[in-house]
């Protein structure tokens, strides 16, 4: 790829924060849109353009990454007249990074198509220390020629570069690592949950953990200190896992597939959430067990 390509992104929340500011740090020409205008400063600090709307972002970028919270939030930097898709030309590029339901992928795959503009569907797997570090997975759906087209924009933010076939395929996959994401969460939340009932310190669980070839995994890891000192700030918002349980619910609905467990996370989720823990991370869960 010739450098500089214009790369306007659109969402700086937990993720997108850090991934726009590793495609700055690897070079790129960046610049940046967000809702809450105060977040764009430290970019506009570095000398990063701030957009005022998302079609100023889009009428003056290449390629468009969007990392937003979900399908209305997708909505409103899309659509309507100060959205990117009336101002994006044949040729331009939109990526995706947000997680959304296959069913709206599809449909904004097919929306990109009609106007001439290349789609992208990039969900990552990883939470904000990875974005951070870009370490994420890129789960990427859309013609592979795109893929590898902008490979080197992608692999600024991630690690790996996971090709999944034709969009919406990289979401397809991006529910089925939410999900093994969301019953381990909750496994070692109920996990900790026994052991302090039966009188044990959780320290102990970890210990046992990290000693285990089989069960010593970066994700318990990742999770210690939350659960240790019931202290969750968020690296994964509950909210956001809400919307994706939900999404592999009815996902396999549509299947006529039965998945009782993420049925059974899913209400639990969705009773932290309406303990008023959805900005938190998603292990909070643990607190949700022992609270009515
Ligand atoms: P965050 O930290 O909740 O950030 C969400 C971003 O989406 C943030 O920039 C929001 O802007 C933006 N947003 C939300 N609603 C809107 C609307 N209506 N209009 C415009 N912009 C909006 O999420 P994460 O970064 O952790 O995750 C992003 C995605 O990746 C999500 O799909 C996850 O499931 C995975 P704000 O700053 O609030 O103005």
């Amino acid at each position: 790829m010739t450098m500089p390509h214009r790369i306007g992104f659109i969402g700086l929340g937990l993720m997108g924060r850090a991934m726009a500011m590793n495609l700055h740090n690897a070079g790129f020409r960046v610049a940046v849109y967000n809702r809450t205008r105060a977040d764009t400063t430290e970019f506009a600090d570095l000398g990063c353009t701030v957009a005022a709307t998302p079609k100023a972002l889009a009428r003056n970028s290449d390629t468009i990454i969007t990392m937003v919270s979900d399908m209305a939030a997708m909505d409103a930097v899309l659509e309507g007249p100060e959205g990117v898709l009336p101002a994006f030309t044949g040729g331009s590029t939109l990526i995706n990074m947000s997680t959304l339901s296959p069913e709206y992928t599809a449909a904004l795959a097919k929306k990109c198509f009609i106007s001439g503009v290349e789609f992208l569907d990039c969900p990552v797997a990883g939470s904000k220390p990875l974005a951070e570090k870009a370490q994420l997975v890129i789960l990427a759906g859309g013609k592979k020629e795109t893929v590898e087209k902008l490979s080197p924009v992608l692999k600024a933010m991630g690690r790996a570069i996971v090709y999944a076939g034709q969009a919406p395929a990289g979401t397809a996959l991006k529910l089925c690592m939410n999900l093994l994401v969301a019953q381990m969460t909750t496994a070692l939340a109920e996990s900790a949950a026994l052991a302090a009932a039966q009188g044990l310190d959780p320290q102990l669980l970890f210990s046992a953990l990290e000693e285990s070839p089989a069960l010593n995994c970066g994700y318990f890891r990742m999770k210690k200190d939350n659960i240790i000192n019931r202290d969750f700030p968020p690296a994964f918002q509950l909210k956001h896992m809400l919307k994706d349980a939900r999404l592999m619910l009815a996902e396999a609905a549509r299947a006529g597939l039965e998945l009782p467990v993420t049925a059974a996370v899913e209400k639990l989720l969705a009773k932290s959430y309406n303990n008023g823990y959805g900005d938190k991370d998603l292990s909070v869960v643990l607190r949700s067990l022992t609270e009515k």
